[in-house]
């Protein structure tokens, strides 16, 4: 596939501070899309999705007072719900039309939107690249933000199960194609749920046994294995924030560099083998917390090597 659709979406309201929807900006004007097109493929921006600004949205005081308690805990719900749906719609479209999506958020809720829309143009894995588990759901967190609950949200998790979040759920993703990779901060409040569920799950600890080269190794067996392809997300506080500082909710005792630009290598090597990557996002980049646009710049490098650069 040699035409990328870029989908930023300058979505903040799922994290607790202001900046990630500066993300897609700061992630092109670190070169996105020059770089990819000198790695010869064609680049389609598409404008960046309508996101409400805090300001604009739901007053704290009304939320408050919501009776439903689902609404009442969990911040800026039917905003989130209104983009999700916009960026599935997209995301599905491009798959269709024959083109890679390539997400730029924002924070981690707009995985909502990527999965749904990516599962429903083809039967995807996911490998979820991240501090976190995102596994919270409306009744489990304590931050009340969405950017907590994604993976909980697509995979039907808990309260999740309810009609109502119908629009969240990644119909056909299965948890047991889903695989985090380098978790580190899991709040006592969504063990569990990950524990019961059957998605995989490799943490810091793991890599640090088992090298990443065996984690990404199996990550990519189990997410791939008797699907169309899979969807890679990528938050960028996976990586240590020494190295990645411009995120909302660094983490210590991240991936390095290296770990980072290995696993991403192994994707393209497998995506050059079997044709298996079906989309791509990179997420809470925070341009407000970086310094000198290096998260940014991160995102992009990685974004070439799993779209394929080689060094040799
Ligand atoms: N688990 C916490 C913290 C968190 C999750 N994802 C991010 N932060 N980026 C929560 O708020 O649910
Ligand atoms: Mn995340
Ligand atoms: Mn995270």
């Amino acid at each position: 596939m040699s035409h990328i659709r870029i989908i930023g979406v300058p979505m903040d309201l799922g994290a607790d501070r202001r900046g990630v929807d500066m993300g897609p900006s700061a992630i092109r004007a670190a070169g996105l899309s020059e770089r990819l097109d000198d790695l010869g493929y064609d680049c389609e921006e598409a404008s960046d999705l309508v996101v409400p600004n805090p300001e604009e949205v739901t007053d704290p005081e009304e939320r408050k007072s919501r009776t439903d308690l689902d609404q009442k805990k969990t911040k800026y719900l039917p905003e989130v719900e209104e983009v999700s749906t916009q960026l599935a719609d997209e995301a599905e479209e491009a798959i269709q039309e024959n083109e890679f999506p390539l997400i730029l958020g924002g924070d981690h809720s707009i995985a909502i939107g990527s999965l749904s829309g990516t599962s429903r143009a083809a039967n995807v894995g996911v490998i979820w690249f991240d501090a976190h588990s995102d596994f919270n759901t409306p009744k489990t967190t304590s931050s009340g933000n969405v950017h907590g609950m994604p993976l909980a949200a697509a995979l039907g998790v808990g309260e999740f199960e309810k009609p109502e979040y119908e629009w969240a759920r990644a119909a056909g993703i299965v948890p047991e194609r889903v695989v985090l990779v380098g978790l580190r901060s899991v709040d006592d409040t969504e063990r569990d749920a990950v524990k019961q569920s059957n998605v995989t799950t490799f943490t810091m600890a793991d890599i640090d046994e088992q090298g990443i080269e065996n984690v990404v190794d199996q990550a990519l067996k189990i997410a791939s294995k008797n699907v169309d392809g899979i969807h890679v997300s990528f938050d960028l506080d996976w990586i240590d924030p020494t190295v990645a500082p411009g995120v909302g909710t660094p983490v210590r005792g991240g991936a390095t560099f290296r770990e980072a630009r290995y696993a991403l290598e192994a994707v393209a090597e497998a995506n050059d083998r079997d044709s298996i990557l079906r989309s791509l996002e990179f997420v809470e980049v925070n341009p407000i917390l970086d310094r000198e646009n290096r998260t940014a710049t991160i995102a992009v490098e990685l974004a070439e090597t799993a779209l394929g650069r080689k060094l040799l």
